[in-house]
């Protein structure tokens, strides 16, 4: 493996693009049981086949190979590798991460991994799941044997794929399993979410992997305020606190942000307040940056979760993606600058960033996203920008680099660089694929 300082990739995640959810021994995952309940997830899709990635890794591989891609960042599933969360061993679960990563290094292709992109074992949810702070040891272990069977291979290692999303959409607005909507109960789940980070950056020290790095994937976007009124502004620095100081400052300051804890007493939180000085700072080697959009927001009343927040969110005023977020390049710009700021020495990779759009399969076979490249091409000007700037940016992944099961959405919403048609599970590069395989090749002749 060659050594790279900008690395041009892709990302994935297992229930989204693997299917055969019960080959080889696998346990459940909570989103597995969820998604089977009428209403849940539109059209009543769910992930059983998905891209049966599982079936045809071997091939999507080359495909990624073709493509000329640098890394991949992919995640196991945890029900795969400890069928009942913990206690016995499914060897058949590693041995499928095996090949996927032997395949990939063979390739030249860097991998980058993710513990827990949101697969937690059915048994482990009927625990309690992340309300239970237990389960965060039983996610160490699981992580301890990742790490102990595949930290020779594996240089890039991700605990946690947006903890945010974990927490506000699954135990606070409940559209995302379990469904709870309790913002005491979420903010115990971060708690623990972020406990299990650290438990799993102790082993990852006292493993001592040469070369290894270990971070965190944090959903992060700008927030601007509607004017410079001090009501706006205030508003503005209650939704930054909410959503990306939330799980930032503790890994990288071991600190909770004021503004939450304020919020965490006017509401009677006690638990995360009793707790805050479980959080150790400085717990990341790199920050995976996942970003889509910017928010904008006002001070007012709001409704749900924003009443809690006093602001409402304004509608975008740019245009959107197909899933109606706001297109802003610059806020990436915004994003790297305002964390480098404060951490110039800190490793920044962009471990997501991509756009939905409607696309089509034309008479002559080709999937001409145009938007997908303008949404894509602007992005990544506002990397190279901040790049050129000084700012440690180590990578920038493409979110997806296959259409895959949008969550709650379903099949309805496709990101992928490649085209899949679900009925016969063909791949068809799109114009965007074509595009990014080109500009991996000028950036490799320029060395
Ligand atoms: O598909 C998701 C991914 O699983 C997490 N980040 C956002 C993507 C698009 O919604």
């Amino acid at each position: 493996m060659q050594k790279n300082d900008f690395y041009l990739g892709v990302a994935t995640s297992a229930l989204q693009i693997e299917g055969s959810l019960a080959a080889d021994g696998s346990g459940q995952s909570l989103w597995e049981v969820f998604a089977a309940q009428p209403g849940k997830v539109f059209n009543n899709d769910t992930p059983a086949l998905a891209c049966d990635h599982y079936r045809r890794c071997e091939a999507d591989l080359d495909l990624m190979a073709a493509l000329g891609i640098e890394m991949y960042r992919f995640s196991t599933a945890w029900p795969r590798i400890f069928p009942a969360g913990a206690g016995a061993l499914n060897q058949k679960g590693l041995d499928f991460y095996a090949r996927l990563i032997d395949g990939l290094l063979e390739r030249g292709i860097e991998p980058m991994l993710t513990l827990y992109h949101w697969e937690l074992p059915q048994t482990m949810q009927e625990r309690g799941g992340w309300a239970n702070r237990d389960v965060a040891k039983y996610f160490a272990d699981y992580a301890g044997t990742m790490l102990e069977r595949f930290g020779d291979r594996v240089k890039y290692w991700i605990t946690h794929n947006e903890p945010w999303v974990t927490t506000v959409l699954g135990y606070w607005e409940g559209v995302h399993p379990p469904g709870t909507k309790d913002f005491a109960v979420a903010s115990q789940v971060a708690h623990h979410l972020l406990y299990s980070h650290q438990l799993v950056w102790r082993i990852f020290q006292e493993l001592n992997l040469p070369q290894g790095q270990l971070g965190i994937a944090l959903n992060l976007s700008p927030v601007h305020a509607a004017s410079n009124q001090p009501a706006d502004l205030a508003a503005a620095d209650r939704y930054d606190a909410f959503l990306n100081r939330w799980f930032m400052d503790p890994v990288l300051k071991g600190t909770y942000p004021e503004a939450l804890c304020t919020l965490w007493r006017e509401q009677g939180v006690s638990y995360p307040l009793e707790r805050m000085d479980e959080l150790q700072a400085g717990t990341i080697n790199f920050l995976g940056i996942n970003y889509y959009t910017r928010n904008r927001v006002q001070a007012g009343s709001g409704d749900a979760l924003y009443a809690l927040l006093r602001l409402e969110q304004l509608p975008p005023e740019l245009p959107a993606t197909e899933m109606g977020w706001e297109i802003y390049p610059d806020g990436l710009y915004e994003l790297l600058t305002r964390i480098s700021r404060e951490n110039k020495e800190l490793p920044l990779f962009i471990t997501e960033n991509g756009a939905a759009f409607p696309d089509q399969v034309d008479a002559d076979g080709r999937v001409k996203d145009e938007q997908r490249i303008a949404y894509l091409e602007a992005h990544l000007a506002q990397v190279r920008r901040a790049k050129e700037e000084g700012v440690n940016v180590r990578g920038y992944l493409v979110w997806s680099f296959l259409d895959n099961f949008e969550w709650t959405y379903g099949y309805s919403k496709r990101f992928g660089l490649v085209y899949v048609d679900y009925a016969t599970q063909k791949r068809i590069i799109k114009d965007s694929g074509y595009w990014y395989r080109d500009q991996i090749n000028r950036k490799k002749q320029k060395g």
